[in-house]
């Protein structure tokens, strides 16, 4: 069960953010909306959200995911691979800081965006993607290691992040997509096969009992409901034009 998160209010220089969807610029004004909606079913999930104010000079700040790990047993402060983003460790740091006394960073050369990082109870996958490297993710896995926990690498081919393609709904059911489809490294779990035309729906989130998928994908959410979820849908459009989905926006811990 998760009790807290934290996210960060998207700033007006999120128009300028990282982007290869192709789906336009993003609508600062709905963005803000959306964003508070997102807040609204977190807490509909039990959580307690702190919300860190925009920051203007990381127009890729909202999406909080990538730039810490929160394990059960420690946080790791990650060292993002997009230049753009390095910095925005920084930001975040204190709020970490406040919630756990095991804190550790990962250091150069290692880079590491913790999109590409997924929980399934004490084992952690990470992809090595144009993001995350190999030293990054050996990092990783000794810092893990050290606090009794286990963790394994995942090469990606095509998506952004492991987690842009894959989502534990805990249960042994893991939501896939493309790629992952057919990779042995997840053979284990009863694999729940999102259609391509829905993609971005992979990246759905367990919440204590309640999984949130992106508004606008019903086939997903009808395969999520079937595998016996409550499914929240949440419109998270305008970050989806920088590639960012719905775990991408909060820390869940
Ligand atoms: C980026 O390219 O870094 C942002 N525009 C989107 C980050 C999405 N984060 C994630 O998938 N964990």
């Amino acid at each position: 069960m998760f009790t807290k998160s934290i996210v960060r209010k998207p700033c007006r220089a999120m128009v300028d953010g990282l982007s290869s969807a192709g789906l336009g610029v993003p609508d600062y004004q709905k963005a803000l909306i959306q964003h508070a909606d997102y807040i609204d079913a977190l807490e509909q999930c039990g959580l307690s959200v702190t919300v860190l104010p925009p920051d203007e000079r990381f127009p890729d700040s909202t999406f909080v995911e990538d730039v810490a790990l929160m394990t059960p047993r420690c946080a790791v402060i990650t060292r993002p691979g997009a230049p753009t983003r390095a910095q925005e460790t920084r930001l975040i740091q204190d709020s970490i800081r406040q919630n756990y006394a095991a804190v550790k960073m990962i250091q150069a050369p290692g880079t590491l965006e913790a999109g590409d990082v997924m929980m399934v109870g004490d084992h952690y996958y990470i992809g090595l993607s144009e993001r995350t490297n190999q030293a990054g993710a050996t990092q990783l896995i000794t810092i893990l290691e050290k606090y009794g926990l286990s963790a394994s690498v995942v090469k990606l081919d095509k998506v952004l992040h492991l987690k842009t393609g894959l989502g534990y709904l805990e249960d042994n059911k893991l939501l896939a997509c493309g790629e992952f489809l057919d990779n042995p490294h997840f053979n284990q779990y009863e694999i729940l096969a999102v259609d391509a035309d829905e993609a971005y729906a992979a990246n759905s989130v367990w919440i204590n009992g309640t999984v949130l998928t992106p508004a606008g994908f019903p086939k997903t959410a009808e395969l999520i409901r079937s595998a016996g979820y409550e499914v929240r849908p949440v419109d998270v459009s305008e970050f989806q034009k920088l590639d960012g989905g719905l775990s991408c926006l909060s820390l869940r811990f």
